[in-house]
């Protein structure tokens, strides 16, 4: 097949010609006989073949993008959850079926070799995952685009629960040979630090005294069913020769030279396990410089390519920045800009401005990056220069506009001067991008109104909303094939790019078949999940029982500990009257806790201590199982998701941006049970009260009890089944070999996030949801009514928005696409 095979229908020729193609890339590219293949090495042949014909548009997609005269994208990002690779790239090509049928003749199931590959977690959370989303989107939207990551040599760590406790283990991705990305030799660039600076006349010098090497790979990314292919391009850190040490090398020290490479290669060594609390290392201020340097570096290489000169770069050129964490790109394009290229300081920072868009993803105080002024000094002295002269110059805008507000002067001012000054990072890439968005109506008005509300006085027309989507091809056709299978059936096959085509379900909600149709694929999800447990855990559950699930990082504003008090409730009164008919239900946790965060940690070993004690309680006759399902992945979400009933999105209002669970769980018809709180708002909006489970305070009533001084003890004292629940797991109950091992939990450490407050509507809320259970038909129309109304939260709107709204660039056309003369 490789690069000649266009015709992509299931004929005997067309199978005869993909397995043909496998064996030859098993036997020529690998080096394996088929007799000896392994699983892997049939997945690694089979991949092969799909970037063969991936490559062949990615290269003409890159020439036609070449000769547009439109903007690019540059999606700059610290993560990206990318997911496992073949499935996606089967789809995208069209040739699921046709290798699916290749391998049938090759006495292999393609379902094994699928879950063969590995799942490269080179992103914490939702932050990540929401960059693979718009990766997908991009490419199936025909915008042009290219993303910008590191290649971190070992992902989020591996989590493994022992005695109830996560422990952290390497996740050394790179062991099992990835044979997607294509390795740049020729894409090399020197990232510099340290040094001194001064001035020869108008020129400012800079001499670095470490200088490493950048070096590209990249991942083709396919676009669904069209030829658009765009790149991510992830960068890796090496040893270039002027580092090491030369001195060292001269004295014979080989040993101290081969220790300076190491440290060198240290800043794409690990991702930062840790998603939202700031990190003030060193080596991490290294890797978002090293991220940021590279990309910048290549950016205007290819513009100076492509247009024959520097000049127009913000004609042709967008670089968004993925939450703070990229913010560094802004003084490293005015660097370049002005000493590198001659630009005067007016020159380059006015296209800067044109240049940069910022999205923010959170509001929470901790997670507001911000650097040492004696560190930046210290690693980056010349970029620290350039944020200076930055600041001088936005202040002297301020004091224009706002004469005689120093107060103003002192809260927007780049450089924070209380206590060590530290530079604002967010505050930095506002004053820089041309727009800001937030990434849900909630949280974009929000924003506005609280750590940017100066900014949106300066800067009234910056400020916008883009809400968060996620791709129907990832979580509907891949994640659930038997609801794709009904989605065709019934509204036709458009829904993959066209996801508002799913609201011509909204004819069929009573339609007896559709109700049975979805409630059979539903039990047949949950019965894969259901023997996924029993086999990594031994717990056996029942298809029957409701399935509810939490699946996310571990936080405490995300409120485990709110799902793990109800579940205490619940088993307290099913011990009460053992003898009533109680719905059974199983409650699914899954979820990474940063390996710094003592308390999140800690509710990881509540959770497992307290699904100890009720499944093994013969009296509750298995009516609850607690299950904690380690080392959440994207493609362990694929298999939990679809099996959903319930939905957990029960953070505190005003906490989480968005979330995009949220919606990956309704587009597979799991209703949610949640707080009005980020991206929870808008579905409630389009699925209406009857088809939501919404409790709790709203932000207006936790700003309220924060100011009026918060008090747990109320709550606790007051309500009697919190009082029973909370005095349980304080004095042990589910900890009896050590009893006060929660003794820091929930009360005593003052309930920031108020879920003793809202535990009354919550456990209200659940009694709703398991009554409704009961009666099928209801659920399953509301189920449907769910999927239905899902069509705005697919991430091809939203970067349909982004083009629209911020980066003002426009689709490509299929014609545009065929322009150039092919390749091969
Ligand atoms: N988010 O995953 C992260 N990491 C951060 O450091 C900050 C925010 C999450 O981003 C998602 C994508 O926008 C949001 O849906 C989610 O609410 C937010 O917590």
């Amino acid at each position: 097949m490789g690069s000649y095979q266009t015709d992509t229908h299931l004929s005997p020729e067309n199978i005869q010609n993909v397995k043909n193609a496998i064996l030859h890339k098993l036997v020529f590219a690998l080096g394996v006989e088929p007799r000896e293949a392994s699983r892997r090495n049939w997945l690694n042949a089979a991949l092969r073949v799909v970037r063969d014909l991936s490559t062949e548009s990615w290269l003409q997609t890159r020439r036609n993008q070449a000769a547009n005269t439109s903007r690019r994208v540059y999606y700059l990002s610290m993560e990206f959850l990318m997911g496992r690779t073949f499935s996606n790239a089967m789809i995208a090509e069209g040739v699921y079926e046709l290798i699916k049928a290749a391998f049938d003749e090759l006495g292999q199931n393609l379902e094994n070799i699928i879950n063969e590959e590995g799942d490269p977690g080179l992103g914490n959370g939702g932050l990540g995952r929401l960059a693979a989303c718009y990766m997908d989107s991009l490419a199936a939207m025909k915008i042009p685009a290219i993303g910008y990551g590191i290649r971190y040599e070992y992902g989020m760590f591996r989590q493994e629960i022992k005695n109830g406790e996560q422990i952290e283990l390497p996740d050394d991705w790179l062991e099992q040979t990835f044979v997607w990305p294509y390795v740049r030799s020729s894409k090399r660039f020197p990232i510099r630090f340290g040094g001194r600076t001064w001035q020869e006349g108008k020129k400012t010098v800079w001499q670095p005294d470490e200088e490493i090497v950048a070096q590209a790979h990249d991942q083709l990314i396919p676009g669904f069913e069209t030829t658009a292919t765009n790149s991510l391009r992830l960068w890796s850190a090496h040893a270039g020769e002027k580092v090491f040490g030369l001195a060292d090398f001269n004295r014979g020290d080989y040993f101290a030279a081969m220790m300076q490479q190491n440290t060198s290669e240290n800043v794409s060594r690990v991702l930062y396990p840790d998603d939202s609390t700031y990190n003030g290392r060193e080596l991490r201020l290294r890797q978002e410089y090293f991220l940021c340097s590279a990309s910048v570096q290549d950016i205007i290489r290819r513009h100076e390519q492509e247009s024959g000169s520097c000049l127009n770069l913000a004609d042709k050129v967008a670089i968004h920045l993925n939450d703070t964490h990229p913010t560094l790109a802004i003084p490293e394009l005015m660097r370049i800009l002005i000493d590198e290229k001659g630009y005067s300081w007016e020159q380059a920072w006015n296209t800067t401005r044109k240049t940069f868009f910022y999205t923010n993803h959170t509001l929470m105080s901790e997670a507001l990056e911000t650097w040492p002024v004696e560190m930046v000094a210290r690693v980056l002295p010349r970029h620290l220069q350039i944020i200076f002269e930055i600041n001088d110059w936005f202040l002297q805008e301020v004091r224009e506009k706002f004469p005689g507000d120093e107060e103003l002067i002192k809260r927007v001012s780049l450089i924070d001067e209380h206590g060590d000054r530290r530079i604002r990072m967010a505050w930095l890439a506002v004053v820089a991008s041309g727009k800001v968005n937030g990434v849900a109506k909630i949280h974009s008005d929000l924003m506005v109104e609280s750590i940017f509300a100066d900014f949106a006085k300066i800067y009234p027309d910056r400020f916008t909303n883009v809400t968060n989507g996620v791709t129907p091809r990832r979580w509907i056709q891949i994640a659930n094939p038997g609801l794709a299978v009904i989605l065709d059936k019934y509204i036709g096959k458009k829904w993959r790019t066209e996801l508002t085509e799913l609201s011509k379900l909204n004819e069929f909600v009573d339609d007896k078949d559709l109700q049975a149709a979805i409630s059979a694929v539903k039990i047949e999800n949950k019965r894969k999940l259901a023997a996924y447990v029993e086999q990594t855990q031994g717990i056996k559950l029942d298809p029957e029982a409701i399935f509810d699930v939490q699946i996310k990082r571990i936080h405490k504003y995300k409120r485990q500990q709110l799902n793990v008090l109800h579940i205490i409730a619940h088993y307290n009164r099913i011990l009460k009257n053992s003898e009533a008919d109680w719905q059974p239900r199983v409650f699914i946790f899954a979820g990474k806790a940063a390996s710094a965060y003592y308390a999140a940690k800690k509710v990881i070993r509540l959770i497992n201590d307290v699904a100890k004690v009720i499944n093994s309680d013969e009296r509750i006759r298995g009516l609850i199982k607690v299950v904690f399902i380690p080392n959440y992945s994207v493609s362990l979400a694929q298999l939990i998701i679809p099996a959903a009933d319930v939905s957990e999105q029960i953070s505190l209002a005003g906490t989480e941006a968005s979330g995009t669970s949220n919606m990956k769980f309704a587009l597979n018809g799991a209703l949610t049970i949640g707080t009005l709180d980020g991206a929870n708002v808008e579905i409630l909006d389009r699925v209406g009260n009857d088809n939501i489970f919404i409790f709790g305070n709203t932000v207006e009533q936790v700003e309220a009890l924060r100011r009026n001084g918060y008090s747990p003890y109320h709550y606790f004292e007051n309500d009697a089944e919190l009082n029973e629940a909370i005095s349980q797991i304080l004095s042990g109950k589910f900890s009896p070999e050590d009893p006060y091992r929660y003794q820091d939990l929930i009360l005593n450490s003052g309930d920031y996030y108020q879920a003793c407050a809202d535990f009354r509507s919550y456990v209200d809320a659940q009694e709703k949801v398991a009554t409704y259970f009961r009666d099928k038909q209801a659920w399953t129309r509301s189920a449907i009514i769910n999927i239905a109304n899902m069509g705005y939260f697919s991430s091809d709107r939203s970067v349909l928005d982004y083009a629209r709204d911020i980066w003002k660039i426009e689709p490509m056309s299929e014609k545009q696409l065929d322009e150039q003369p092919k390749i091969a």
